[in-house]
């Protein structure tokens, strides 16, 4: 059989108002570009011949803005998950037009196969290369695709030639199966290879084959700057101290880190300090920082799901694969965030969050609870079942109108039990084996900002007894509720229902 080439519009007419489509990638790395932008293009003439035509929506992460961005604002999106972080799809999931659900990453691929989710009609993945017996090597990351090609009815495949043929066996493919013969996954080290470098498909699913060239749409992250800085160095002061206490091997243990302007600090910083040794990263998403540490060889290998990476980084790469692939496995975010691997590795965990509270309950989803950001993504994968779980922010956000720091969480993905350390740009507090007074003492006199510690220390006395969690439930949420009246939490006054 040869394989069905055609143009992206012929390959959009495959699918259907109603259709689940799976798409390949995680973050824009590898997302199909070509046929979601003439998939849009479909929806918006049909809209405007005045016919329904919206998609249910599994990709692996967030995608590049030619996919979500695209099919957003032609308003063709029925529901869509897990991690998104689009401007266009995010108004619309805001405003309720897109049915959201957010998911833990590591549950994605195995809640379709569970058929939790519904089935997936077509799947359309980006390749670097695909044959006529249904093999496919995958592009720049791996996500859900090995799962989403294997239930999908059909598939479409995106020949992307920005890609070489040559990075195959940069991929490790490999699918759990279900309970109730659920094996133990086989990742003892960070480097093992357990599974196939290509993915195969009965070939008579694939019924479009798309040629098209167009990069990665991954954006750079900002500089650098003071406060980031700052919490990046606290980080690694922290952990070469704790090696020198004898908590963490000497040899060190692998570090999974997660996205972001923060998160891309925080690995410059501990490839700085020479008090950490050369270390491996499990993780999810390799980011430009990783690459760098790699090139000074103070990153000696990484597991992850996705090269997120500029496109003169992954030109580099490309250019250099003697060097990078022998250091470098891309996997299924099912084994890339895996809870089981995660605790025997011992993973150092550090992932951002948009508010902490005293306690140590992390919301990293939610702007005042009620206001979708990106999705919980892999974090709760890593923090519940790592050797040590770190939270970093910045002590306060808009110019300080927000503090990240705050006595009741508006909404929580991360509990006071799976989280270890908080690190914000003053200090840290490390919350290990802590109650809640302690906890509270610990964050307030070391993370909380100068402007907001009295304001804090004032709300652990309120309630006007000893208690186990010194709450007070009328007061808990105040200083969300005076940003929304005035537009600054340093304005808030706690006052207390029934006194
Ligand atoms: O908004 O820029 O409008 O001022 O929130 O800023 O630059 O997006 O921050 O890139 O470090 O991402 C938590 C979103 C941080 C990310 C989050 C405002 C602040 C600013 C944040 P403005 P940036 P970062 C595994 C790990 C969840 C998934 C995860 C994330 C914006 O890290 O999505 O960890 N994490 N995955 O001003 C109101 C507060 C605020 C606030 C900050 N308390 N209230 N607004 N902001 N704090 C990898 C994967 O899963 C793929």
């Amino acid at each position: 059989m040869s394989l069905p080439f055609m143009s992206a519009e012929e390959a959009a007419k495959f699918i259907k108002h109603d259709y689940n489509v799976a798409f390949s990638g995680f973050t824009p790395a590898g997302s199909p570009k070509e046929v979601p932008t003439a998939l849009a293009k479909l929806a918006q003439a049909e809209h405007d011949a005045g016919k329904p035509f919206k998609i249910g929506m599994f990709t692996g992460a967030s995608t590049g803005d030619s996919l979500d961005g695209a099919l957003a604002r032609a308003h063709a999106i029925k529901f869509r998950t897990p991690y998104q972080s689009n401007n266009d799809l995010k108004n619309l999931i805001n405003k309720g037009e897109v049915d959201y659900y957010d998911m833990h990453l590591s549950q994605l691929a195995q809640e379709m196969r569970y058929n939790f989710l519904g089935e997936v009609d077509i799947a359309i993945i980006e390749a670097a290369d695909v044959n006529e017996k249904g093999e496919i090597v995958l592009t720049s990351s791996v996500g859900i695709s090995p799962t989403a090609a294997r239930l999908a009815k059909k598939i479409i495949i995106e020949l992307n030639e920005n890609h070489p043929a040559a990075i195959k066996g940069l991929h490790d493919i490999y699918e759990m199966q279900d309970p109730p013969i659920r094996r133990a996954v086989p990742v003892y080290t960070v480097k093992d290879l357990i599974g196939s470098p290509v993915i195969k498909v009965e070939p008579s699913k694939i019924i479009a084959v798309v040629k098209t060239n167009r990069k990665d749409e991954v954006k750079a992250f900002t500089p650098v700057d003071a406060v980031t800085a700052r919490i990046g160095e606290n980080v690694a002061n922290f952990l070469a101290n704790e090696i020198k206490m004898g908590r963490i091997p000497a040899e060190f243990l692998p570090v999974q880190s997660g996205v972001g302007n923060i998160a891309n600090a925080v690995l410059g910083s501990l490839g700085a300090n020479k008090d950490i040794p050369n270390f491996m990263m499990y993780t999810e998403v390799v980011q430009d920082a990783v690459i760098e540490l790699m090139e000074q060889e103070r990153l000696t290998f990484v597991s992850g799901c996705s090269l997120t990476v500029t496109p003169e980084v992954l030109d580099k790469i490309y250019k250099n694969l003697n060097f990078f692939k022998p250091r470098m496995i891309l996997r299924p975010q099912e084994i890339s965030n895996n809870p089981e691997v995660v605790r025997r590795l011992g993973l150092i965990t550090i992932n951002t969050a948009l508010e902490a509270d005293i306690f140590g309950n992390i919301n990293s989803t939610q702007v005042l609870g009620t206001t979708m950001m990106n999705g919980i993504g892999g974090s709760g994968d890593f923090t519940r079942n790592s050797f040590l779980s770190m939270f970093v922010c910045p002590s306060v956000a808009k110019n300080g109108a927000i503090s990240a720091i705050v006595p009741m969480v508006s909404h929580m993905d991360h509990s006071e039990h799976s989280v270890k350390v908080l690190v914000t740009e003053y200090g840290v507090a490390d919350l290990r084996g802590k109650s809640p007074n302690q906890r509270a003492q610990a964050i307030i006199e070391n993370c909380v900002h100068p402007e907001y510690k009295q304001l804090l220390w004032d709300y652990t006395r309120l309630c006007g007894k000893k208690l186990h969690t010194p709450h007070t439930l009328s007061a808990a949420l105040a200083m969300h509720c005076e940003f929304l009246k005035s537009g600054d939490m340093r304005n808030t006054q706690w006052t207390v229902c029934g006194k």
